[in-house]
Order: structure tokens, then sequence, then C-alpha cells
């Protein structure tokens, strides 16, 4: 017995340690080498149960991060994650952070921003993979810059292979528009005329009512 007991101990705290976080940056600022238009990094791995955290600190800025493809990666993956849009007008400290947790580490989880203004971001290179193997982030990146069209279409907060377990947190000053959200982001109210009170509203409802 009580050998059994320190091992439990032992295993639980080995799978404490185990989680660990990785930051993914979000945008940079405009005069930024490369551009502003930029997930920092771009590439990472990742195993079960780490949280990756995607921090908006680009500013001025209007970013997601959602989930597509190597073959299409300017287009939303079907049953794909969605942060919806963040938009940061000047820098705000803690920036606005939404977490992803990664449930299955054995094949790429490929990622884009969805915004169209002032140019796509996508096809400018603003996309991102975690856990790339064997595949090549030059066709990746390629494919990217090659995409006849930007997809618009909306993905929940639960994705392929990672999720995460609602909207971003947003700092005071952040806004956010997401027209399927059915949960208020953590901090602020939602913009763009989606008062906090509809969207709680839709979350009682949950995915049956279509904002
Ligand atoms: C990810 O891991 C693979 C090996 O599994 C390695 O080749 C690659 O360099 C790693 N990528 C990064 C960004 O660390
Ligand atoms: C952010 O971008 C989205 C999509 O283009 C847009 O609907 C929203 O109004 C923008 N938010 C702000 C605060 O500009
Ligand atoms: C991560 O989780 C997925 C889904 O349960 C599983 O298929 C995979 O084997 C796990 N990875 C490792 C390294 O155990
Ligand atoms: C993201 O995860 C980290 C590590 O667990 C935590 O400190 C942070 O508060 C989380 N952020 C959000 C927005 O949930
Ligand atoms: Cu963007």
């Amino acid at each position: 017995m009580r050998v059994s007991s320190v091992f439990a101990i032992v295993a639980s705290a080995a799978v404490v340690s185990a989680q660990s976080i990785q930051i993914i940056k979000v945008g940079a600022t405009a005069d930024a080498q490369g551009g502003p238009l930029v997930f920092t990094p771009n590439n990472i791995n990742a195993t079960n149960g780490t949280i990756v955290s995607f921090q908006f600190t680009g500013f001025p800025g209007n970013h997601s991060v959602t989930q597509s493809s190597l073959a299409s990666p300017c287009e939303p993956l079907a049953n794909g994650f969605d942060s919806g849009w963040v938009s940061v007008p000047q820098t705000l400290t803690p920036p606005p952070e939404w977490n992803i947790t990664i449930t299955n580490d054995q094949a790429p989880i490929w990622f884009y921003c969805k915004q169209l203004q002032k140019a796509p971001h996508c096809k400018a290179g603003m996309v991102g993979v975690i856990n790339l193997g064997v595949k090549s982030f030059e066709t990746f990146t390629s494919n990217a810059a090659a995409a006849s069209d930007v997809g618009q279409g909306e993905g929940g907060f639960v994705g392929v292979g990672a999720s995460a377990t609602g909207a971003p947190f947003l700092p005071s000053g952040a806004g956010y528009t997401n027209p399927s959200a059915t949960q208020a982001p953590k901090g602020a109210a939602i913009a763009n005329g989606v008062s906090t009170g509809v969207v709680l509203l839709a979350s009682i409802f949950g995915m049956a009512l279509t904002l």
C-alpha cells in the first residue's frame, strides 16, 4: 500500500509539472521587421496538455486565431477553433489573451488570421503551426500566399487537436467581435453593438440561439 501511494503522489506530481505554457504573440507593432502581420513564433511544438497562450500584443491591430489546414491555410477548418476578432487600439497591459490546450499532439495544428483590413493578413503571412512534424512549413506559407480568398467563416472555441474553454480575456480598451460567440469574453463587453447581456442570454440558450 505504501509503495503504491508514494507512486501515486509521484505520478500526479509528474502530471502537474508536465503541463507547460507556450506564448505566441499575435501581431507586431507597425514598424516591426517583417511587418505587423505575424504570429511570433509561428512554428512551435507542444505536447498534450500544453497551454498555448495567444497574446494580442500587436498594436494597432485587429486579428483572429483561426484553425485551418496545410492545403488551405486561409480557410477555416471544419470544426476548427476560432478566437473571434480581437482589436487592440494601443498597447494594453496585460494584453488580450486566449489560451488553447493541446488535446492531440500527433497531427499538425494549422492556424491563420482572418482579418482582411487593410490587406488580407493570411496572404501576407499571418499563419502558424503547432507540431509541424514531417510536413513542410514552406509549403504552408506558399499555399497561404497563393490563396485566392481568405475564409471568413466562424469557428467555435473547441477545435481539432486543441481547444479553448471560452472567449479571450479582454483588458479594458480592447474590442471584440464574434457573431457566433455564445459566451461573454472575460473582462469586457463585446464590441460592435452586441451587448454583454445579449451574449450572456445567448449562453443561456446555448448553441440553439443564432445571433
Ligand atoms: C519540433 O520537433 C521536431 C522533432 O519532433 C523538430 O525536428 C523540430 O525542429 C521542432 N520544431 C521546433 C520549432 O522546435
Ligand atoms: C475588427 O475586425 C472585424 C472584422 O473585420 C470588424 O468586424 C470589427 O468591427 C473590427 N473591430 C474594430 C474595433 O475595428
Ligand atoms: C495525445 O492525445 C491524443 C488524443 O488522445 C493521443 O492520440 C496521443 O497518442 C497523445 N499523445 C501522446 C504523446 O501520448
Ligand atoms: C492562460 O493560462 C495561464 C497558465 O495556466 C494562466 O496563468 C492564464 O491566466 C490563462 N489566461 C487566460 C486568459 O485564461
Ligand atoms: Cu491579423
